[in-house]
């Protein structure tokens, strides 16, 4: 836990806790007693404390937070080496993170490596720093800076650290750690982040506050952070130690911290593959197809090129491939206008770019991703011909949102090298992959799959096969709720509010105007069966024709339609049926306990492996507010009594096939039962 070794008068104090040197109960306690016994041994003028491995600390120990206090607590220690009349000096390689940057910042001096990164992302996890962040960061860094840190979370890197005065000096990073050795050693005294002041800024707050509103809005967290910061500048530094203390304390154990604890480890679950040893094989991608340059596969291009690997992309007409490559650099220009991207860059990753109209040219790619409309005949067609083309071991990928991959597989005679790799548009922003596991996909195509997706910088999820695989599958009895509640009596804004009001980037009706109320349209405007049939025979197909469930501006502002309300009463009458008023209440009873159903019965039917996949499948597919956790474990918190009773309430109304899942309806009696 904790390695000691004495290079003449310089005491090394090493955090050795693989993987993260998480500051644990057991590394606290070790590293208290080695502090305290080199305050005690007169060999020892310096002590230079580090971490072992890739990284100086993550910080605490998150998983501690769901259980009660133990041990040796970390702001006590880090009092302790603030108050050490011998100089402590941390010496920061990799990153320092959380409760590891506040154990550096209770030292006299702090070095660190120029690839080093520090940062305080407490708030992201819903709390803010417990060790004395709050009260020594604005002491060292002034007040900007502090907050920017403290509110967004974001680490710096180490030169950023240095010209804020984070860190003393950059070290050697070949001569790591002697070089930070050399330099501690000729320190001769202590000096006390705790002994300096922060320079007041009375407007800093509120400017800080303005410019961050809509982030502090619903969440606990910044706000507290920004409080606790506060009182660095207006209370002595032990009522404001004191002060953060008591904020940690209110926020560990709060809803919202819990929430994003679960989705902390839940996003590290799903990359763990239950039945997939972890030394499974990987097959070397250094090349990658994109079959079509529409939006996906545009963008999904994208996704490797700035990764730094060359794409070949095929389209069937030299006018689809002009437009979809033109796309992908006005994309790329776009981020470089806002300094997201150099020039330099953009042109780097274009050219790694292959434009062709020669199916064959996919011949040399280790990786060729489908992305062309949903349709199986087309698809099985393009799997074919990849058959005949493909060298052998080259990994045949879908980016079907729904269909079955073991059906698309089936028109290859190499169904173990096919798999889905369903991205979520715009592909070159969205996180989530589901990666699609077939009936006959090799364990080593299934692991690079993940692989490579996290290489992207994606949020891999794996899934088996089911039309609309977990996140389509859970928004079908959303959508269908939604549509089935405008004609009895519900208002698209009045659904749509349910949604935003829960914390949803947008409710269902406008995720439809984005998507294209056309999507999936007969596209017969005398045919009129369904409200979407009324509206498209209406033009109004979404955002792009400015006219969807809503009228939008030329900046796609959506005001309510009075044209969208004729519509959908003419369509009511026409059904021969009559508005009711809907309550809120109904609205997330048929919408988003539907979806909770629906990922029950995935887990059931083993589409999804666990529930948190199905939750980091939202989160990072779909927007769900991540101080909610995703639908499985909000409904955990809020009882699964209570979704199976709203379900029950309005089972009628549901739809004819609707039924509670098994799952559910076992879980909650569990709950319901005075033994659990
Ligand atoms: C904190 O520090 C609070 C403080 O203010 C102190 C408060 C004191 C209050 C006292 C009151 C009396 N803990 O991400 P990876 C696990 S809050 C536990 O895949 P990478 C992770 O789950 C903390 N476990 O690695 C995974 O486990 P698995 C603030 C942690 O190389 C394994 O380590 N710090 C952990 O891609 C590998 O993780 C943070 O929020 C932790 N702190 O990235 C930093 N950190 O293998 C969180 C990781 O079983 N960590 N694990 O799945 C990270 O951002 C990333 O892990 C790194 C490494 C960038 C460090």
């Amino acid at each position: 836990m904790i390695e000691t070794k004495l290079h003449e008068d310089v005491l090394e104090i090493i955090i050795a806790n693989a993987p993260v040197n998480a500051l644990g109960a057991a590394v606290r306690g070790a590293l208290s007693q080695a502090i305290d016994a080199a305050q005690g041994d007169d060999q020892v003028k310096v002590i230079l404390l580090r971490g072992a491995g890739k990284l100086f600390s993550a910080g605490a120990d998150i998983s501690e937070f769901d259980q009660p206090p133990t041990g040796c607590a970390l702001p006590a220690i880090i009092d302790t080496i603030e108050a050490s009349s011998k100089p402590i000096v941390a010496a920061i390689h990799g990153t320092a993170l959380g409760g590891g940057l506040e154990l550096a910042l209770g030292c006299h001096y702090r070095l660190a490596t120029p690839s080093a990164k520090m940062g305080l992302p407490e708030v992201s996890l819903g709390i803010l720093p417990g060790a004395g962040g709050t009260q020594r960061l604005p002491r060292l860094v002034g007040l900007d800076a502090a907050l920017a840190m403290i509110v967004s979370g974001s680490p710096v890197d180490a030169s950023s650290a240095l010209a804020m005065g984070l860190v003393d000096r950059l070290v050697d990073e070949e001569d790591f750690p002697a070089a930070a050795i050399s330099y501690a050693r000729i320190l001769d005294a202590p000096r006390r982040t705790r002994d300096r002041q922060v320079a007041d800024d009375a407007g800093a707050f509120d400017r800080f506050a303005a410019a961050n509103a809509r982030r502090i809005e619903t969440l606990d967290a910044p706000k507290a952070c920004i409080a606790a910061v506060k009182a660095s500048v207006e209370l002595p530094i032990d009522e404001g130690l004191a002060l953060e203390r008591k904020l940690f304390a209110e926020l560990v154990t709060g809803a919202q911290a819990k929430a994003l604890r679960h989705a902390f480890f839940a996003e590290r679950a799903a990359g763990k593959i239950a039945d997939l040893p972890a030394d499974t094989p990987r097959r070397p991608i250094a090349k990658v197809g994109v079959i079509g340059a529409g939006t996906m596969g545009g963008g999904i291009s994208m996704n490797f090129l700035s990764a730094g690997i060359g794409v070949t992309i095929v389209e069937m007409t030299r006018e689809a491939l002009d437009r979809g490559v033109g796309l992908m650099r006005a994309n790329y220009e776009a981020s470089a206008r806002k300094g997201r991207l150099t020039i330099e860059e953009v042109e780097q990753a274009m050219g790694l770019l292959a434009p062709t109209l020669e199916f064959e040219a996919l011949g040399d790619c280790d990786l060729i991703i489908e992305a062309v409309y949903e349709n199986m005949e087309v698809k099985k067609e393009i799997f074919a011909r990849l058959d005949a083309i493909a060298k052998p071991g080259a990994i045949l990928a879908s980016n079907t949102s729904y269909l079955s991959i073991d059906e698309i597989a089936s028109a290859t005679s190499r169904p173990a090298d096919v798999l889905g790799l369903h991205f979520f548009s715009p592909a070159n922003i969205m996180k989530l992959v589901e990666v699609v596991r077939g009936e006959a996909t090799a364990d080593d195509v299934l692991a690079t799959g993940m692989q490579l997706a996290r290489s992207i910088g994606k949020v891999p999820v794996v899934a088996r096969v089911c039309y609309g695989f977990i996140g389509n599958r859970m928004l079908i009895p959303r959508q269908d709720n939604a549509y089935a509640m405008l004609l009895e009596g519900a208002t698209p804004e009045q659904i749509d509010r349910v949604h935003t009001d829960f914390g949803m980037p947008m409710g269902p009706l406008q995720m439809i105007d984005l998507a294209g109320v056309d999507i999936g349209w007969h596209r017969d405007v005398d045919r009129i069966e369904s409200l979407q049939d009324a509206l498209c025979a209406a033009g109004r197909w979404g955002q792009k024709t400015k006219a969807g469930f809503y009228d939008y501006d030329e900046k796609r502002k959506p005001t309510p339609s009075p044209a969208v309300a004729e519509i959908i009463d003419e369509f009511r009458a026409r059904a021969g049926m009559v508005a009711r008023a809907i309550s809120d209440e109904e609205i997330v009873a048929r919408t988003l306990y539907t979806m909770v159903n629906e990922g029950a019965k995935l887990l059931e039917e083993g589409i999804a492996q666990r529930a948190s996949d199905i939750d980091i499948v939202w989160l990072y597919g779909y927007g769900w507010p991540r101080h909610k956790g995703g639908p499985m474990f909000w409904a955990d918190e809020i009882g699964l009594t209570t979704v199976v009773q709203g379900l029950e309430r309005y089972a009628d109304r549901i739809g004819e096939d609707f039924s509670i899942a098994p799952l559910l309806a076992r879980q909650s009696d569990d709950e319901g039962s005075p033994t659990t």
